[in-house]
């Protein structure tokens, strides 16, 4: 028997890997999503600018990275006892989560205003993600996937009342936008009595009262 016969298969198969430079395993292969994503989390600090704060944790291209990372972060529920204004941020890899991006200049945010209870945010923060994922947003019928308009999402854990929000590139075509927003409410299973609103970044960077649309 060669050297190479006698080594245990898992071995054999991380060599081949290595070679290939590869990252899938041919005998168990992950399962690719649509699109590359990028955690990211605000720290609260206040000696530090808000982009300073902004921290890229890690990229997830399968269902499985998706799952390790998500269950290694604390819950937003969890950060709301002793981290109130972090945020997380799960965008689209190669789209910094800020206005300024050219993803995002043009665009918009729905918002749902969660209140201070913790117990259905995690569940929202998480039918969000998975939605995301697993483009949700994008029906067969759909003369274009909805999801190309999709850039991203954040939770922000404050205590006058955590929000999640999910952030478009475009905020001019309102059809699509109202569309992405009921599909959201559907994802979320949302409560009739709570509404969620958009505004364009630039307006809610300004501080304008008036949301665009609500839904
Ligand atoms: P926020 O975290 O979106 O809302 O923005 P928060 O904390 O609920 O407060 P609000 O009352 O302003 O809604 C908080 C602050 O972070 C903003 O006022 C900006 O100073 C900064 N900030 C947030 N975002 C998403 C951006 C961004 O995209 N670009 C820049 N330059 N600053 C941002």
């Amino acid at each position: 028997m060669t050297d190479t016969q006698q080594q245990p298969l898992a071995q054999i198969t991380n060599q081949r890997d290595k070679t290939t430079n590869g990252t899938v395993d041919a005998i168990n292969p992950k399962s690719p999503l649509e699109f590359t994503w990028t955690f990211w989390y605000i720290k609260p600090d206040k000696r530090l600018s808000w982009e300073q704060s902004l921290i890229n944790l890690i990229d997830v291209s399968f269902v499985e990275d998706f799952w390790a990372t998500y269950n290694h972060l604390a819950s937003p529920s969890r950060l709301s006892q002793n981290k109130s204004n972090s945020d997380y941020y799960f965008f689209k890899k190669g789209v910094r989560p800020m206005w300024e991006d050219k993803a995002n200049a043009n665009g918009g945010r729905w918002l749902l205003t969660c209140g201070n209870q913790d117990n259905k945010l995690d569940e929202l923060w998480l039918e969000t993600l998975l939605g995301m994922i697993g483009d949700c947003f994008s029906h067969d019928t759909d003369a274009e996937p909805l999801s190309r308009y999709i850039t991203g999402c954040v939770v922000a854990i404050r205590t006058r009342g955590h929000k999640i929000a999910l952030w478009l590139s475009e905020a001019h075509n309102g059809t699509i936008v109202r569309e992405i927003g009921r599909r959201w409410r559907s994802i979320m299973n949302l409560p009739s009595n709570l509404r969620i609103q958009f505004d364009m970044h630039n307006e809610s960077s300004s501080g304008s009262q008036r949301p665009m649309y609500e839904e």
